[in-house]
């Protein structure tokens, strides 16, 4: 079984889509991140970034003890070498999907995310005009650059749906919050609606759309410390006594 430790996001989803894709079984532990779940320590045993999606394979390949990893990408990795699927089938397809897979978590979820980020503060602290005007250059160049990968294959890394397909699909999916118009990236769009009427990929894009970041019950003093635990993160200070 995989514990999934998930909140819906698109990177929880990536790895949703791919429990649902190769039919694995799964459970869900949702993480609060408005809430502070990733902060709690057994969380942090498990995803020392403080960050979901992680998964926990209590019953892994070696048969040894429960088996985490975190880092939506290396989730994906880990779930499709455990199915046999969705990474390619020889040496030169597998890296074509590491490849793509590698853009998604280095490029399009961080830019994307940043965007997101400068978006949602804009009205409220200062100028945030240039932050935003270079996200959201660089969210209109990576749909650029997916456009033009996607002009002639059917799927980024080549003819076959892979996890690189999966990781970037979530993200994609935001274009009209990120104001981007889907039909100057055609070749996206033809990728994008092909991918939008798989029945696996739907699921997992639905898990946990029932939850809510319900502050109406906080007071204005949790709010804002809420709010300043997901904005100014600095350093956690490591434990005295270990190797120097
Ligand atoms: N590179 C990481 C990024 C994960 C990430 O940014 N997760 C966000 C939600 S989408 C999160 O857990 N945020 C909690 C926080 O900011 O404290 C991955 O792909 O797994």
């Amino acid at each position: 079984m995989i514990e999934l430790h998930y909140w819906p996001t698109p990177n929880g989803k990536k790895v949703s889509i791919l429990l649902e894709e190769a039919g694995i079984p799964y459970q869900v532990v949702y993480c609060n991140i408005g809430m502070g779940d990733q902060f709690d320590e057994a969380f942090l045993g498990i995803s020392p970034n403080n960050r979901m999606p992680a998964i926990v394979d209590t019953e892994p390949a070696d048969g040894g003890a429960p088996l985490s990893v975190f880092e939506s990408g290396a989730c994906m990795m880990y779930l499709a070498d455990k199915a046999g699927a969705f990474a390619g089938s020889n040496p030169r397809e597998y890296w074509d999907v590491c490849q793509w897979l590698m853009w998604q978590m280095a490029n399009q979820g961080p830019k994307m995310g940043e965007r997101g980020h400068f978006a949602r503060l804009k009205d409220r602290e200062g100028d945030q005009s240039y932050a935003l005007t270079r996200f959201m250059d660089e969210t209109h160049r990576l749909y650029g650059v997916m456009n033009n990968r996607l002009y002639d294959r059917r799927y980024l890394a080549g003819d076959h749906y892979s996890i690189a397909d999966m990781a970037c699909y979530p993200w994609a999916a935001y274009y009209e919050q990120a104001g981007i118009d889907l039909d100057e990236f055609k070749y996206c769009k033809r990728w994008f609606e092909e991918l939008s009427e798989r029945p696996a990929l739907q699921r997992g894009m639905a898990v946990g759309e029932e939850q809510s970041q319900d502050y109406s019950q906080l007071s204005e003093e949790d709010i804002a410390r809420l709010k300043a635990m997901l904005y100014n993160q600095r350093a956690r200070p490591a434990p005295e006594g270990g190797l120097l």
